[in-house]
């Protein structure tokens, strides 16, 4: 018997400009096809768009591995780009030893000890937002936040950061096929490699920062000299684009939403909040895979052992059996148990680093503006996993 069978199937490309500049009527049919649905143009994947099925799967990293890959590719029967990385596409018991010095790293200690520095940063760079009155939110904004704070605490120098945009869009677009999104990226990214793996190396790194620490974890041996630079990567990888793009979509979620933003303004106490709300309502990264291991079931629904599994985080936190408006960007609503950071042993490791940027800057925005106003149309940067913006114009009235 063929079990396929059982699994609708849908002739939709979720990597179609169309669905990249508009997911979401796509992740509405998705979830409205079944709990598991497979697509025509990608026969060896089964996708997830429902709540509790992309939960299911993060939870059971057992049956899901992503020693394969968390992308679209699998890396037993195709080689990555560049070596794997040692934390986010492997599984137990690497993973579990590479997680434990970056857990560490930016553990909740460390970011209590960085929050000074990044709040200070945050309100002297909204101070000349507000100067200027009208900016665009991406260039001005969310893209110059993360782009100082987070490379000052791994230790990397200022020279030539530029190279980390290009390197976090090259990274997330080879988590999709290999369409013209990829080959732009890699065509971008050649002069760029030996930059980013130069600055993983311990001469690079600023004594004491987050970066430095890999190497001291090497020392005491924790992991190995070879494994540091590579987790390095995975700061310079996962810290950057990730962050630029959760303050954007936050940005465009309060500029779009000016009754949440007025809330906001009053009590910027709910900057927290209000952040957390756009992960859930607009989640930057919009898709992991997760390979299984063996002949399993999802929701019932046999899916057989190789077969990669698209979970879709994007439409799991818009899915009306879990939250209800789910369309609605609603800052009072508590998000807890979105899975824009994943969920699982692979959740984020970085997200209280997230959390703190995205707070400090909407903290820092709701004290000093009155209104966010839409000052032009934004246009998108398509990314095969990111849900990014390139530009999004804006006039901030000041308090
Ligand atoms: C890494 C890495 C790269 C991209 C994303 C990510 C979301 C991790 O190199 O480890 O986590």
């Amino acid at each position: 018997m063929n079990e396929t069978l059982d699994i609708p199937e849908l002739d939709l490309d979720p990597y179609a400009e169309q669905h990249l500049l508009d997911p979401y009527p796509m992740h509405a049919r998705l979830r409205e096809a079944g709990p598991v649905v497979r697509l025509k143009p990608y026969p060896g994947v089964v996708a997830c768009a429902r709540h509790e099925q992309v939960h299911a799967v993060f939870n059971d990293h057992a049956t899901f591995i992503s020693g394969a890959g968390v992308g679209l590719t699998n890396f037993d029967l195709e080689t990555p780009f560049r070596p794997k990385s040692l934390i986010l596409e492997a599984d137990p018991p690497l993973h579990t030893q590479t997680r434990a010095v970056l857990s560490r790293i930016l553990s909740p200690k460390a970011v209590t000890a960085i929050r000074a520095t990044f709040t200070e940063v945050a309100e002297a760079l909204v101070e000349r937002c507000v100067a200027k009155g009208s900016i665009d939110g991406i260039h001005d904004l969310a893209q110059v936040y993360p782009l100082k704070v987070f490379p000052d605490a791994v230790g990397v120098e200022e020279h030539g950061r530029e190279n980390l945009l290009i390197y976090g869009d090259m990274v997330f677009n080879s988590m999709g096929p290999r369409n013209a999104l990829l080959a732009r990226s890699a065509e971008r990214m050649v002069p760029v490699t030996e930059w980013i793996m130069a600055h993983c190396r311990r001469e690079h790194l600023r004594p004491g920062a987050f970066g430095d620490q890999i190497y001291q974890a090497a020392d005491a041996g924790e992991i190995t000299h070879e494994q540091a630079p590579l987790l390095v990567r995975s700061f310079l990888s996962a810290g950057v684009d990730t962050t630029i793009n959760g303050i954007g979509n936050a940005l465009f979620a309060l500029a779009h939403h000016p009754g949440e933003y007025a809330k906001l303004h009053a009590d910027p106490a709910l900057a927290r909040p209000a952040f957390e709300e756009a992960l859930r309502w607009e989640s930057t990264a919009q898709t992991f895979y997760r390979t299984a291991v063996r002949d399993c079931k999802i929701a019932g629904v046999p899916v057989a052992a190789n077969i990669k599994v698209l979970c879709m985080l994007a439409a799991a936190n818009r899915d009306p059996r879990k939250w209800p408006n789910p369309d609605r960007y609603d800052i009072g609503r508590r998000p807890s148990g979105h899975v824009a950071f994943g969920a699982g042993i692979h959740g984020c490791v970085g997200q209280a680093v997230a959390r703190l940027e995205g707070e400090v800057v909407l903290t820092a925005l709701a004290k000093r503006v009155r209104r966010i106003e839409v000052a032009g149309p934004h246009t998108r940067r398509l990314n095969n996993t990111l849900r990014a913006l390139d530009t999004l114009p804006l006039r901030l009235i000041p308090a």
